[in-house]
């Protein structure tokens, strides 16, 4: 058995039977990294014994190897680096606390495009998403793209999408698994006959604005949001299509990006990346919190965190400022069209993005 997640030090792990004399399972590499990793996190040395014992490791090696951790070389450079790591969470808590005290936090803003100088002050500086009310308000797409205009214009393409996702809980982060090519006229009668799902979805993998033969769909893309670079839209740019129900779990992305709904309506919740630290982000740029159903038990400090709720509908964006969290649905057929063009600094770069588990 490998270790199990790391329980946040709640010290409430139920006592271990004892299994029979011999039959102890090995105190291995994964376990003395669970060792260091809860002990980095404060969680009691008898919690951490209740649960290797619980999960069938012999006590008394267990008690020596907890105890033994704090003199381990290696562990004491983890501790100095967590050091420097809690100064910029406390700097970043009180961050935190002072975007809160303003009564509008809670709320995602709806208005016109601003200025450029009070977009990148407001939002792109300030850090805050928002949802544009009026970007498309000449673009072509809004009366043309449809599921049946995607049929009659590009219905002999095949495309990317992904496919049986409901089979398997993390989906997401397995989405290499679940790349399928199909028909998009195919795919188009699948959407429509198929209801509300989560099954399939034409996500921002697809590429498809790469091809030639999708150019008409950038033609249907009117004026851009301020500080977007037109030139790069071709290259930075996405298309999504997909039922009601279709999910994208809690993530951030490593760019600022806009992402303008043609059709249907998507419910989008954020987080500050200010709170990843209650977010439990050891893969990758993924949480394990599901916002509709999170583990309290599991994971104790998603309590820290506060959520904003905002529906976008057709004809709006939504400006996803660097780092932001973010868990999206759909609530109808939707298409959508995302763009990272931005001509700010745009980057956000981790070391060693492959490390799985980190
Ligand atoms: O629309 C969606 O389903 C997800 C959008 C999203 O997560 C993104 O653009 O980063």
């Amino acid at each position: 058995m490998s270790p199990p997640v790391m329980n946040d030090g709640a010290g409430t792990c139920p006592p271990a039977p004892r299994p029979r004399e011999g039959a102890f399972k090995p105190l291995d590499d994964s376990w003395l990294q669970w060792i260091a990793e809860n002990r980095l996190r404060d969680c009691t040395p008898e919690s951490m014994l209740a649960t290797m014992t619980a999960a069938g490791l012999e006590p008394q090696a267990c008690a020596a190897a907890i105890a033994g951790i704090e003199d381990n070389p290696v562990f004491r450079a983890a501790r100095r680096f967590q050091q420097l790591q809690h100064k910029l969470e406390s700097v970043t808590g009180n961050l935190q606390k002072l975007w809160e005290s303003d009564a509008g936090y809670a709320r995602v803003e709806k208005r016109p495009t601003p200025t450029r100088d009070e977009f990148i002050a407001r939002y792109v500086r300030g850090c805050r998403p928002v949802v544009l009310t009026d970007v498309t308000h000449d673009w072509p797409a809004m009366a043309r793209w449809s599921p049946a205009d995607l049929q009659q214009r590009f219905g002999h393409l095949t495309v990317e999408i992904q496919d049986e996702r409901n089979a398997d809980a993390n989906f997401e982060e397995n989405k290499l698994d679940h790349r399928r090519m199909a028909r998009l006229g195919d795919f188009v009668n699948r959407v429509i006959a198929g209801g509300p799902t989560n099954d399939y979805y034409m996500t921002a993998n697809n590429e498809a604005l790469r091809r030639p033969e999708f150019a008409a769909l950038l033609a249907d893309i009117g004026s851009l949001p301020p500080a977007c670079d037109r030139a790069l839209l071709p290259h930075r740019s996405s298309f999504w299509f997909g039922p009601a129900g279709t999910l994208t779990p809690l993530h951030h992305d490593t760019i600022m990006l806009f992402h303008t709904q043609v059709v249907g309506r998507k419910r989008w919740r954020f987080i500050s990346p200010l709170q990843t630290p209650s977010l439990y982000n050891y893969n990758n740029v993924f949480s394990p919190i599901d916002l509709d159903r999170p583990d309290l038990d599991r994971y104790p400090r998603f309590r820290e965190a506060t959520v904003l709720d905002v529906v976008v509908q057709p004809g709006e964006t939504v400006f996803l400022p660097l780092g932001w969290w973010h868990q999206v649905i759909s609530l109808d057929v939707s298409l959508s069209f995302s763009y990272s063009n931005l001509d700010v600094p745009n980057e956000y770069s981790y070391r060693n993005p492959e490390i799985r588990n980190w």
